[in-house]
C-alpha cells in the first residue's frame, strides 16, 4: 500500500498517469494544472484512473459561500485542501458541513513547507483544526518537529506532508515523524522516466521507514 500522494501541478500525459496512479495512494490536483487544462480537461485526464483518492488543492481561503461554489464545480474530487488561517465561523465550519453533506473530505493546512512560514501561526491553525475537525491535516516534511507536534495533538487524523525530495526532506522522513502520506511532485516529473523515479523514491521511502521502526511514528 503506497504512502505517496502524487502532486499534479502541470499537464502530464494520460499514459504516464495510467502507469503511475496504481502505484500511489492518491493524486493531488493543483490550480496550475486546472488553469492549463480547464475543469473538463482535468476530468478527462483523471477519468477511470486506478487511484484511491483525488485531492483538489486550490488552498481555499475565502468566505463560505464562495468556497462552496468552488467545490461544487469540482465534483470529481474526493477531498479539498483549505487554509486554516481564515478561521472557523463563516468560513471553514460551513465549508466542512457542506462537504460532509456531499460526501467529500476536508484537509486543513496546519503549517506550510517553505522557509517563510511563521511557526508562531501554528497555535492558531491548531485551534481552528480543533474547532473544525477536518478529515486531515497538511503538515511540512521540511520541519520534523512540526509534523510530530501535529501528530501528537491529532493522533487519529490523516496527515499529508509536502516537502520530500525537491524541497529537501528525505523520502520517508515525514512518515517517520508521523505523517500518513508524503506528497511528491517534481521529484517524479522533472527528470528522466517518471515510473522509474517513483520506483526509486518508493524504495527510498520504504528503507527510511524500516529504519525508523521502533519510533512511535514508524509503528503506525
Ligand atoms: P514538490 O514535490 O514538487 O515540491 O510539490 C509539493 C506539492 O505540495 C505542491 O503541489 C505544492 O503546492 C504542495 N505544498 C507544498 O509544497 N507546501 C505546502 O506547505 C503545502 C502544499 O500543499
Amino acid at each position: 500500500q503506497s504512502r505517496f500522494i502524487l502532486a499534479l501541478d502541470f499537464p502530464v500525459k494520460r499514459e504516464i498517469l495510467e502507469e503511475l496512479s496504481p502505484k500511489v495512494h492518491g493524486l493531488k490536483v493543483g490550480l496550475g494544472l486546472t488553469l492549463d487544462l480547464g475543469v473538463q480537461g482535468v476530468k478527462d485526464l483523471l477519468k477511470g484512473l486506478d487511484v484511491e483518492e483525488i485531492v483538489v488543492d486550490f488552498k481555499l481561503a475565502d468566505i463560505a459561500p464562495i468556497m462552496q461554489g468552488i467545490v461544487s464545480r469540482l465534483s470529481f474530487a474526493d477531498s479539498f485542501i483549505a487554509h486554516s488561517v481564515i478561521g472557523s465561523k463563516g468560513a471553514l465550519l460551513d465549508l466542512k458541513r457542506f462537504l460532509d453533506a456531499n460526501g467529500k473530505k476536508l484537509y486543513l493546512l496546519g503549517a506550510m513547507s517553505h522557509e517563510g512560514w511563521d511557526d508562531s501561526l501554528n497555535s492558531y491553525t491548531t485551534k481552528v483544526i480543533l474547532d473544525v475537525d477536518p478529515f486531515g491535516i497538511v503538515a511540512p516534511a521540511t520541519r520534523d518537529k512540526v509534523i510530530s507536534q501535529f501528530r501528537e495533538k491529532f493522533p487519529s487524523k490523516v496527515i499529508i506532508s509536502p516537502g520530500v525530495g525537491t524541497q529537501g526532506a528525505p523520502f520517508g522522513s515525514a512518515i517517520c515523524n508521523g505523517a500518513t502520506y508524503e506528497i511528491v511532485g517534481r521529484s517524479i516529473f522533472s527528470s528522466g522516466d517518471p515510473l522509474n523515479n517513483l520506483k526509486f523514491i518508493s524504495e527510498n521511502q520504504e528503507r527510511e521507514v524500516l529504519n525508523c521502526k521502533g519510533t512511535k511514528a514508524g509503528k503506525q
